[in-house]
């Protein structure tokens, strides 16, 4: 498409969103802050130096030699260091006077279920873990599937795990059986540990059967682990082993011996938007020291005195990183919930910081908005005085969500710090610090100390303050991906051939007039209208921010007078009835709000928007629909009837004007 105005290159991405509202940090939080914004000088005058003195929280066995190596696109840190990850998160707190402390209060979703882990309880139970893990054969460098419901032994079995050495691969609870194997097979896990069920919507849910589905094509596996959870009925083979007779008999003594720094710790899978899921490879110091350096820093974690709670799963990254190596590296004290957040009443979360008294909260901008949606009146209900800092991951965050988060969760006195990072980055790298940056709403702010990002065009040069494009990263990152599991060409293709000699990590960006950083949802869903490239997020913004808004997603459909066109499907809040001038309200909404570029064609009210499990919009699949085709693999989708709800729209959509 011809630019609208000739002449004019079109911006990698156009910049349509103004946001005024600042919020200055807390006196109290800034004055007792853990990092000052001499850290952001400091990683500048010396990167390397910064990275040295973070890894230095850690327990080292050997000190490193060499802190960086870097044969680009392939990094080692902290070359010849030694530790053990699992001592580092367990072993030196109990030695330290601290084994009394509450690491992990676990909430089970049938009301009343609940278990508290101290340090000195997690000891004995990842020793016990990693001798029944060696009695099964399983020793250094083996990878071990772990698929297996939101409790206490999932962290248990990761550690114990990462203590042998061994090589954990954890395949989200709700994958097939399909999926699983798949994940199985690439990686060559021998042991698979998972449970007969979990608790999920009041129900127990079962894991076993599709175990078993997959396992039954894998001769590789030796044996599978189970828990029993749920005591539902499951069928049992010759591989199974029950957790309760073989964990419980062994030593609850286990000396942790010391792995490189560059020794792999896990394999996570992420499907991406298109073909084979990519094993992303994480490896032991460089990974830990990042987890544990942004967990302190971007919420200013005090070991003593918060209660931190992240509400993703842990089959996420957000749950490896944030439920467990990084909080349990800081010595941290942790609520971990098994279930859904409408189980039995829309208010569980509230009531769960209401009862452990939570300060810290991680949660994404799914589940935010869905509470937009829900209703103001249902967190009034409890008391969320304790709530100090509050987090947000997986998507943007429109600027509304934040500031509904920041009113109704945060009481309007807690900053929100929105965390951009991804599978592959393996921490967060851009995130406003909780005591130093004044927050505004919808936007990452800066790249964290010893963190390079860039914003940069179709050449790979940075635009200037008011410019969209692609975020890039120009040096590496302790906590930063080695390679795709069994495919460095792929890895160097997919992250490292967009922008010579700089990571691209998918995502559109834009920064703003004072320099901060916007992003702006993954380049793959931009819609080109009329020569210019729009954001999704923006445009979903706009619609959020009309009162009656809860949610929604927008994509780019063929158009034969604008080459695309944008068409948005909401989600009302709560209490707004659908009526019949609704969509002419919308469009003029965001026509007012960004500009006449960026008016939706349609508008479509719907109940629900596909997502993924950690509940990112599949936009993919409102493409088919906006473009009346057959929708595509629905397999990854959170809940598969979801595009029949929507479909069903389909007949009340009409183009306007
Ligand atoms: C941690 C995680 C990564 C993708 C990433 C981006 C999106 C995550 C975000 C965000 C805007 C944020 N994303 N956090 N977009 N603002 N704060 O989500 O990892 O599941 O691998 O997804 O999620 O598009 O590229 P992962």
């Amino acid at each position: 498409m011809a630019p609208e105005t000739p002449g004019t290159e079109p911006q990698a991405l156009s910049n349509l969103l103004h946001e005024n509202r600042r919020f200055a940090p807390p006196a109290d939080l800034a004055a007792a802050a853990n990092v000052t914004a001499e850290a952001y000088d400091e990683a500048a005058a010396d990167r390397l130096g910064f990275w040295e003195r973070a890894a230095d929280r850690l327990t080292w066995a050997k000190r490193w030699d060499t802190t960086l190596e870097w044969n680009p696109p392939f990094a080692k840190w902290f070359v010849g260091g030694q530790l053990n990850i699992a001592y580092n998160c367990v072993d030196r707190h109990v030695e330290a006077g601290r084994g009394d402390k509450v690491a992990y209060h676990w909430e089970g979703e049938p009301e009343g279920d609940s278990r508290t882990l101290t340090y000195a309880d997690l000891q004995r139970e990842v020793n016990k873990t990693a001798n029944a893990l060696q009695e099964l054969g399983v020793g250094k460098g083996d990878r071990v599937a772990i698929y297996m419901p939101m409790i206490p032994e999932l962290p248990i079995a990761m550690l114990a795990c990462a203590r042998i050495g061994a090589v954990h691969s954890v395949v989200f609870g709700g994958f097939s059986a399909s999926a699983l194997k798949s994940r199985i097979d690439d990686a060559d896990a021998k042991l698979v540990i998972t449970a007969d069920g979990g608790y999920r919507r009041g129900a127990p849910s079962a894991l076993k059967p599709t175990v078993d589905e997959a396992v039954a094509e894998c001769p590789q596996i030796e044996h599978v682990l189970v828990v029993r959870r749920t005591n539902q009925e499951i069928s049992t083979y010759d591989r199974d082993v029950f957790w309760a007779d073989i964990v419980e008999r062994q030593s609850d003594q286990h000396a942790p011996e010391p792995h490189d720094a560059e020794d792999p710790l896990f394999i996570l899978y992420t499907s991406g938007t298109t073909g084979k899921p990519k094993g992303i490879l994480h490896t032991t110091g460089g990974y830990l020291t990042q987890t544990s350096w942004t967990h302190n820093a971007v919420f200013d974690l005090k070991p003593e005195t918060d209660i931190y709670w992240c509400t993703a799963d842990i089959g996420w990254v957000t749950g490896h990183s944030y439920i467990v190596y990084g909080p349990l590296a800081n010595g941290a004290t942790s609520v971990i919930y098994e279930g859904t957040p409408d189980t039995p009443h829309r208010g569980r979360f509230w009531e769960i910081v209401q009862k452990y008294k939570i300060t810290i909260l991680y949660t994404a901008p799914t589940a935010i908005r869905t509470f937009m949606k829900w209703g103001d009146d249902i967190p009034a209900k409890f008391d969320m005085s304790s709530l100090r800092i509050l987090g947000s991951v997986g998507e943007p965050i429109n600027p509304e969500a934040y500031v509904w988060y920041r009113e109704h969760i945060g009481a309007g006195r807690t900053p929100v710090v929105d965390t951009w990072w991804q599978t592959e980055t393996g921490a967060v790298m851009i995130s406003p610090l909780p005591g130093v940056t004044s927050g505004k709403p919808g936007a990452a702010m800066r790249p964290l100390p010893g963190i390079v990002a860039d914003v940069v065009d179709d050449q790979g040069q940075s635009v200037p303050n008011g410019g969209g494009g692609y975020l890039a990263i120009r040096e590496p990152w302790p906590s930063m991906l080695r390679t795709i599991w069994g495919d460095d060409q792929r890895y160097i293709d997919t992250y490292w051939s967009r922008f010579p000699g700089m990571y691209f990590a998918g995502d559109g960006a834009k920064r703003d007039e004072d320099g901060d950083i916007w992003l702006l949802g993954r380049v793959d869903d931009v819609m080109l209208v009329s020569g210019h490239n729009i954001s999704t997020t923006e445009v979903e913004s706009a619609l959020v921010s009309h009162p009656k808004v809860a949610e929604a997603a927008v994509v780019g459909a063929t158009d034969p007078v604008t080459g695309q066109a944008i068409v948005s499907f909401v989600i009302l809040r709560g209490s707004v009835e659908e009526s019949a001038d609704i969509a002419a309200e919308l469009r003029n909404h965001v026509a007012k709000t960004l500009g006449p570029i960026a008016k939706p064609r349609q508008i479509l009210v719907v109940p629900e928007l596909p997502k993924t499990r950690s509940g990112k919009i599949m936009r993919r699949l409102l493409r088919d629909v906006a473009e009346n085709r057959s929708v595509g693999d629905v397999t990854t989708l959170a809940d598969s009837t979801v595009m029949n709800l929507i479909s069903e729209k389909l007949p009340s959509a009409k183009s306007e004007d």
